[in-house]
């Protein structure tokens, strides 16, 4: 079988650079080393609510994003996740092995539920949701921010337990976390990482922010004391800013720190918004250019072979625990 890879992302809000940095082009760069499955999840969306509207339209957004950015559709599978109902499916007996108190330790639960008065019963399973989404493709490699990284070894452990209860039945998965780029921190709070549901909209470049608002952003980002413009653990903010210029240009932090010798945070701000605009304007032309038409087809595709693997995948979870009725569990 070849080496796969599954990732996804949420139709939620706008996709920003931190997306793009952390996880979206390393999905790129490995497409053509690995059979790739990359997912819009929109069921994850909904564990917190969602205007119904605007989230069927942030799909097909999110579909042309992905399309821009260079995931080529004649060498990857793209593919929406309610599209393929063993999604649900596989999480309600991923469910029965999982167990609370594993899911009331995640983090990312703790933070986001913190925010909210109302919190979902999706939203404390959301990551079981996940480990389906990667067990039903039996992938060998997840590409996602740091972030995700406490969600990855949950479902190493959901395919371990599974396996050992019942037979080997999954691949278990690696995390792929980039060395330089996992976690992209916010322009107005370099505590924090960038994040489309910041408080402050200035903390986060959106991909389809135009030039104006890009060079705002980076303008008004805050900056810590200290005049060298070097990557130093000890200032978060012009690191993150060294950070983000290196993986858009390519640069080693050496080519960098020399470029920026004797120059100011000011020019680096300049700098930045300038690579950064460079960088946006033919993504957002190709986004722009892609039809409705095209999306319909290759979304249909991408249904059609995530199905197949999906629905082999779940026929044999079923059979392993003896979960079997009247016909074949298709
Ligand atoms: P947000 O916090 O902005 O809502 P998210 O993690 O909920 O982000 P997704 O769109 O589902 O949003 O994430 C897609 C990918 O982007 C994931 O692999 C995630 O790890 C990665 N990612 C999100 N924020 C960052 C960041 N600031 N730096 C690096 N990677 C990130
Ligand atoms: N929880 C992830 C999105 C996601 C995902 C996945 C990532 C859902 N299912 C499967 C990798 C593999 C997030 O980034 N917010």
């Amino acid at each position: 079988m070849p080496k796969r890879i599954f990732s996804g992302a949420q139709p939620t809000g706008n996709v920003h650079l931190g997306n793009y940095l952390g996880a979206l082009r390393n999905w790129v760069a490995l497409q053509h080393e690995y059979e790739s499955f990359f997912c819009i999840v929109n069921l994850h969306a909904v564990t917190i609510p969602q205007d119904p509207k605007l989230l069927a339209e942030k799909t097909r957004e999110l579909t042309r994003i992905y399309l821009a950015v260079g995931i080529d559709p004649d060498v990857s599978t793209i593919f929406v996740q309610s599209d393929v109902h063993q999604h649900a499916e596989l999480t309600w007996i991923l469910n029965c092995v999982a167990r609370m108190s594993e899911l009331e330790r995640m983090t990312q639960f703790k933070d986001k539920s913190r925010k909210s008065e109302n919190v979902s019963a999706g939203l404390f399973d959301y990551p079981v949701l996940m480990a389906s989404d990667i067990l039903l493709y039996q992938t060998d490699l997840v590409p996602v921010g740091e972030d995700q990284r406490q969600h990855l070894e949950l479902t190493r452990d959901l395919a371990i337990r599974f396996n050992r209860d019942y037979g080997d039945t999954f691949r278990v998965p690696e995390a792929y976390i980039p060395k330089v780029g996992a976690r992209i921190m916010s322009l107005s709070d370099p505590t924090k990482k960038m994040s489309k549901s910041d408080d402050d909209p200035n903390g986060c470049v959106m991909m389809l922010d135009d030039a104006d608002a890009v060079s705002r952003k980076f303008k008004r980002d805050v900056t810590d004391s200290g005049t060298e413009i070097r990557f130093d653990d000890s200032r978060p903010a012009i690191s993150n800013l060294l950070t983000i210029y290196q993986l858009l240009t390519g640069k080693t932090s050496d080519e960098i720190e020399s470029h920026f010798a004797g120059k100011g945070y000011a020019q680096l701000k300049q700098d930045l918004a300038d690579v950064t605009v460079e960088f946006l304007r033919p993504f957002q032309e190709r986004v722009n250019g892609i039809g409705t038409e095209q999306l319909n087809r290759l979304l249909g595709q991408g249904r059609e072979k995530a199905s197949k693997i999906a629905s082999t995948t779940l026929s044999n979870v079923y059979a392993a625990m003896g979960v079997v009725g009247a016909g074949t569990s298709e």
